[in-house]
């Protein structure tokens, strides 16, 4: 079994950004990120602090918003406004999950699809289903570079990626059908899921149920990528697998902590570096 170190891999990227950002900066191009923040959710906290870390690693620079749990849609709309027409504000970052009194959507949608270095808004979303440039959501991303820089064929191998949402399942089906992968989608409706799962030569698990992936959903010799993140009482954290139950019949696994979430954090950094591409 190889163990998928997410860890290295991203400081690799976050090394490469680095010199990019410097080679910008020698030519008088500075990259700027807003984040913002609504609120304190405790995750969505420390999640807003890798992402200024890695900024202030990499040279980008950073502006944040920290705006209280009460603000309106209205208020956070309006500083998005003022940031899209900022020229020297690169890339927008609004951290979710959102107080109930703001609708996700209206915000992902005020964002300049120019700035969308979350690949979040519509026009990204549109750009990668017909395979134009533009910024790619981080996650998805991540697990693809995860792929390729630990020599893993993606090309012509059966995908099955469990899970559905806009922010990591949809757009990791259409990044591995980019790559030649046979992708299919799996979700709470899939029948016989274990029986499908036991197809796959590249399984990603983006569920969001703790540990829900065991032994007898993976194939021997099998690639299991871990998108999952939840927090087990005490404070350890898990993803969608059960790592210890699996590690023993795969080829390669990511580990959660130090597999695909610090991916997450470095392709946001390369999409603010490198703009829409
Ligand atoms: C690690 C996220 C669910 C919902 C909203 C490194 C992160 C996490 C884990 C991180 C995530 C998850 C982020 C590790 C950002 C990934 O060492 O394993 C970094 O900061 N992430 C987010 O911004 O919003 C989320 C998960």
């Amino acid at each position: 079994m190889k163990l998928i170190d997410g860890k290295a891999i991203s400081q690799q990227i976050k090394d490469e950004v680095k010199e990019k950002v410097a080679a910008l900066k020698s030519e008088g191009k500075e990259r700027t990120l807003a984040v913002i923040l609504v609120g304190n959710d405790p995750a969505s906290t420390v999640y807003v602090g890798n992402k200024k870390k890695a900024c202030e690693y990499t040279g980008i620079r950073s502006e944040s918003y920290e705006l209280d749990e009460s603000t309106s849609q209205e208020e956070l709309l309006a500083l998005i406004d003022k940031l899209n027409n900022r020229e020297d504000i690169n890339g927008i970052l609004v951290q979710l999950p959102l107080p109930a009194q703001i609708e996700e959507k209206a915000v992902i949608n005020a964002i300049s699809p120019e700035k969308d270095v979350d690949g979040f808004h519509p026009v990204s979303v549109g750009r990668l289903s017909i395979g134009e440039k533009g910024f790619l959501p981080c996650t998805p991303a991540g697990v693809i570079e995860l792929l390729k820089r630990s020599g893993i064929e993606i090309a012509g191998k059966r995908c099955v990626v469990v899970g559905r949402s806009n922010i990591v399942g949809k757009p990791m089906a259409l990044l591995m059908l980019r790559e030649n992968a046979t992708v299919t989608i799996c979700h709470s409706r899939t029948e016989n899921l274990k029986e499908v799962c036991k197809q796959a030569d590249i399984l990603i698990a983006a569920v969001g149920k703790p540990k829900m992936i065991d032994r007898s959903y993976v194939r021997e010799g099998a690639v299991v990528i871990d998108v999952g993140i939840h927090r087990l009482e005490g404070k350890k954290l898990c993803g969608d697998v059960d790592f210890e139950d699996v590690k023993d019949v795969v080829s390669a696994i990511t580990p959660v902590p130090g597999g695909v979430g610090p991916m997450t954090i470095a392709m946001l950094m390369k999409n603010c570096a490198e703009g829409v591409h």
